[in-house]
C-alpha cells in the first residue's frame, strides 16, 4: 500500500508517517520549500527521505504533478494553515490553503481518474462552542467562529459533496484538540508546558496567555492519527468525531502543568490582551460514540497528557 501525506512535516503528519511505515506502507509526503529547515519532525524517519515531493495546497499544478507521480492508494490531507488566532491575521491565505486547497486536491484526484481513498482533517472548530450544544457529535450544527473554522467547514462540505456526486471514497475526521511532544509551540498546551519547563530551567519568568476560561477536549495526537487510518479501512466512507469526551479549561491545564513541578501557576501566569481572540469557541467536548463502533477509543486522558508533555519539555 502506498500513502501520500499532505502536511507530513506537521505534528500529526509525522506521527502518522511513523504509524503507516510500521503497518508496511510505502509513505510519501508533500513538503513546502522554505528558506529555513522545516522538517525537524520527520528528520529521524529515514525511510521517507527519497519520497518527499515539493508542492503547495494552493498550487494546483504541483498537486496534480505529485499525484500523477505517486499514484497513492490513500491520501491523508493534513496540510493547512492550522492556527486559529493567526487566521484572523491572514484570513484570505487561510481560506486559500485550508479551504480552497482541498478543492484543488479533490479536483486533481477526479481529473486524474484515481481511485484513491482520501482522509480530510476536519475540526471541532467548525462548531460554535456554545455550552448548550455540548457534547458535540456528528449531528451537532456547524457554526464556526473564526476564518480558520470557516475555511475548514468549506473543506468539510466540499468533501461531502464530492463523495455524494462522484462516489469518491472520502472520510472527514472531526477531530477535537489533540496534543503531543511535537505540538507547535504557539498552541496553548505546548506554550504552557514549554513555559513551565523554561521557568524551572531559569530561562523564562512568566507565561503570558489569553482567555483562561475557554474549555477544550484535549487528547493525545498519536491516538488520533490512528483513527485517521481506521476510517479509511472501513467498507464505506463516512465522517467521525474523534475526542476524549472530557473537557477542561485553559486555567486547569496551566494549574495541572505547574503542579507537575510543584509550583503555583498563579505566580507565573499573566493575562495579555493580545492573546484574546475577536471571537471564541467557548466549550468543546466531543462525543465519539460513532468512532467507538469502528473500534477507536481514547486512552490517554487529561492528567496523563499534561504529565507527558511537561516531562518531555523538561528534558
Ligand atoms: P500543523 O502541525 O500545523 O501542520 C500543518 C501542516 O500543513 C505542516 O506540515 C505544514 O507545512 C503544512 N502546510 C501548511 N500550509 C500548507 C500549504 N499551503 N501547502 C502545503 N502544506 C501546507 O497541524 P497539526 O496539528 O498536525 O494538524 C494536522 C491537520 O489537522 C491540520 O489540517 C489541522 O488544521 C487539523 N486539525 C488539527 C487539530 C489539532 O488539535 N492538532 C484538530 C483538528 C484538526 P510546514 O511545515 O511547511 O508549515
Ligand atoms: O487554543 C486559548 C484559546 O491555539 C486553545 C488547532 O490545532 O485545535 C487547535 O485550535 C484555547 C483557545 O487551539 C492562549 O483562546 C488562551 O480557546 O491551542 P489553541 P485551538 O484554537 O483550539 C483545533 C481543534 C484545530 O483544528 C486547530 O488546528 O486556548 N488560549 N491563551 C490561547 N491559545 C493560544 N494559542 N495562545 C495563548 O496564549
Amino acid at each position: 500500500m502506498k500513502a501520500l501525506i499532505l502536511g507530513i512535516t506537521g505534528m500529526d503528519g509525522s506521527y502518522l508517517a511513523e504509524q503507516l511505515l510500521k503497518k508496511g506502507y510505502e509513505v510519501h509526503g508533500l513538503v513546502r520549500r522554505s528558506a529555513t529547515w522545516n522538517r525537524s519532525n520527520i528528520d529521524h524517519i529515514s525511510e521517507i527521505y527519497n519520497n518527499l515531493h515539493y508542492g503547495d495546497m494552493t498550487d494546483f499544478v504541483s498537486i496534480v504533478s505529485v499525484l500523477k507521480k505517486v499514484q497513492p492508494d490513500e491520501i491523508y490531507n493534513l496540510a493547512a494553515q492550522s492556527h486559529v488566532q493567526v487566521s484572523w491575521e491572514i484570513p484570505a491565505y487561510t481560506a486559500q490553503t485550508t479551504g480552497f486547497g482541498v478543492l484543488n486536491l479533490l479536483e486533481a484526484v477526479r481529473i486524474l481518474g484515481l481511485k484513491t481513498k482520501i482522509y480530510q482533517a476536519s475540526t471541532s472548530e467548525m462548531f460554535s462552542g456554545d455550552p448548550k450544544e455540548a457534547p458535540q457529535n456528528e449531528l451537532t450544527p456547524f457554526n464556526p467562529q473564526s476564518p480558520y473554522g470557516l475555511a475548514k467547514l468549506y473543506a468539510h462540505e466540499i468533501c461531502g459533496i464530492y463523495r455524494k456526486a462522484f462516489g469518491m471514497f472520502i472520510c472527514c475526521g472531526i477531530l477535537f484538540n489533540h496534543e503531543g511532544e511535537r505540538r507547535g509551540e504557539n498552541f496553548i498546551t505546548r506554550k504552557i508546558t514549554k513555559g513551565v519547563a523554561n521557568i524551572v530551567k531559569g530561562k523564562q519568568d512568566k507565561i503570558e496567555l489569553g482567555n483562561l476560561a475557554a474549555k477544550r477536549d484535549w487528547g493525545y495526537a498519536p491516538e488520533f492519527t490512528e483513527a485517521m487510518w481506521l476510517m479509511l479501512q472501513q467498507d464505506k466512507p463516512d465522517d467521525y468525531v474523534i475526542a476524549t469526551g472530557e473537557t477542561h479549561s485553559v486555567k486547569e491545564f496551566a494549574e495541572q502543568a505547574f503542579k507537575e513541578v510543584n509550583l503555583d501557576w498563579k505566580k507565573y501566569v499573566r493575562v495579555k490582551e493580545k492573546y484574546i481572540r475577536p471571537l471564541e469557541v467557548n466549550l468543546l467536548q466531543g462525543d465519539a460514540t460513532k468512532a467507538k463502533k469502528i473500534g477507536w477509543e481514547p486512552k490517554t486522558k487529561f492528567k496523563e497528557l499534561v504529565k507527558l508533555m511537561v516531562k518531555h519539555d523538561l528534558k
